[in-house]
Formats: structure tokens, sequence, C-alpha cells
């Protein structure tokens, strides 16, 4: 595939979200190569003078947007207008998996909180069935026996994501990523969400389960396909 193409691709799809922004929004600022074409242009409407305000689910996201003048603040208590984010996998319910870029706790407390949240990929995100790396966020503490419950639960061997500290990856929240590979499929999502949740130890996970309201799905042409739940227009 085309590299090229699919940046354009995520542009598209970015650019395409800012279209819902009007003035005055509290927006979740999403984490990933597809959410930063969100973030330059809602960059772009501060600067022609809309009043806008960004809640960033990641450091990263944050840093970008207070570079390009987007001003950041904590996720207020009466949550935000409108949050917009990446996804590595979509179903055809809109279910996610997300957090390749290890912010998905933040993430889901982001979109959790948003009257709307909207899913921006480029269409190699979009599939027949879930099936991705699930990243799931765990304390340091007793991390070894979170790890073994974590495999139980998936029927799979998960891994430490590497990274730098001892050899492992560490979130902006100063917790642990077991990765769980799980490309060959989910067969029952929610099952698996409510097992992981009963999981101690385990912080969040990468499953957004019935909480997209929109998927804005960018095609090789330049088009953008708009994806809505079933039974909602
Ligand atoms: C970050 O933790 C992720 O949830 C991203 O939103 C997701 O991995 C999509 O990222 P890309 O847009 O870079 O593929």
């Amino acid at each position: 595939v085309d590299a090229d193409a699919i940046e354009r691709a995520k542009r598209a799809a970015g650019d395409n979200a800012a279209g819902l922004v009007t003035d005055g929004m509290t927006l979740g600022l999403g984490t990933g190569s597809t959410a930063r074409w969100f973030i330059a242009a809602v960059a772009r409407l501060v600067a022609d003078g809309m009043r806008l305000r960004g809640v960033a689910t990641s450091l990263a996201s944050e840093a970008q947007a207070r570079e390009a003048g987007i001003p950041i603040i904590d996720l207020p208590a009466g949550g935000l207008d409108l949050a917009v984010d990446g996804a590595d996998c979509v179903d055809p319910d809109l279910r996610l998996v997300k957090g390749a870029g290890g912010a998905m706790l933040r993430e889901k407390i982001v979109a959790a909180a948003a009257e709307r949240f909207v899913v921006v990929v480029d269409e190699s995100k979009l599939r027949d069935r879930l099936g991705a790396v699930l990243p799931v966020e765990v304390l340091p503490f007793g991390s070894a026996a979170t790890l073994a419950a974590i495999g139980r639960v998936c029927g799979v061997e998960p891994r430490w994501r590497p990274g730098t500290q001892d050899g492992r990856y560490v979130t902006d929240n100063g917790n642990l990523v077991a990765d769980v590979p799980m490309e060959g499929g989910i067969g029952d999502p929610e099952a698996l969400a409510e097992q992981l949740d009963a999981v101690p130890g385990v912080l969040g996970h990468g499953l957004f389960l019935g909480m997209s309201d929109l998927v804005l799905a960018a095609r090789a042409d330049g088009g953008v396909t708009e994806l809505r739940p079933r039974g909602r227009s």
C-alpha cells in the first residue's frame, strides 16, 4: 500500500472531523497519527478566531495542541461537546480496538465524557470482525500476577510492551501495558471487556464498545465514508 495515500486519507479524516466543530466547543483531542491531523485542523480554527478549548488524551497530543495555540484544560465535570480520536480496528457495529499508541485509558475517559465521540480512520482499519493487538493498562504493583490473569481471560499469552523503563513501556499515567495478540479475532468483545474489567490491577484496555457515535473512514480516492451505529441516523 502507498504510504502517501494512507497519510492523505488520515489527513482527510481529521480535516473532515474538524467540520463538526463549532464556536465555543470544548473538545476531546485524541492521540495518534490520524488524530494529530484533527488537532492541526482545530488549531487553524482557533487561529481564525473560533473560541475552542481542548482536553488532551496524551502528553504528546497536549504538546502538539499547546504548540499550535489550542488552549488546554483539565477534563471539566460537565464533560465535552465532541471528542475525536483514531482507532486500530473498527468492526461493522463500530466497536473499536484502540491503544497502539498506549493512550487508551485517558482516551476512554475522554470519549466517555463527550456528548459525541467521533472516530477518524483510514479505511484500512475497517474489518468484518474485531481483531488486533489488544493493549491492557496494568498497575505496576503485582503486575506479574495481573499479566497471568489477563492471559487466562484472553486465552493467549500477553507480552509487556517493550520500552525504556527496565525494558518496559510506561504510560503517561505511570503504568505498564500488556499487549495481547488477538489479531486472530475477538469472538465476544463484550464478554472479554467485562472479564478484563473485573481483573484487579487492570486499569483499562483498548476495547471501546458502544461508544462510537460516528466513524469517518477516509478512502484512498480522498473521499470520506460516514458510518453510524445501526438504528441511528
Ligand atoms: C492511541 O493510544 C491509539 O488509541 C490511537 O488512537 C490508535 O492507535 C490509532 O492511531 P493511528 O491513527 O496512529 O493509527
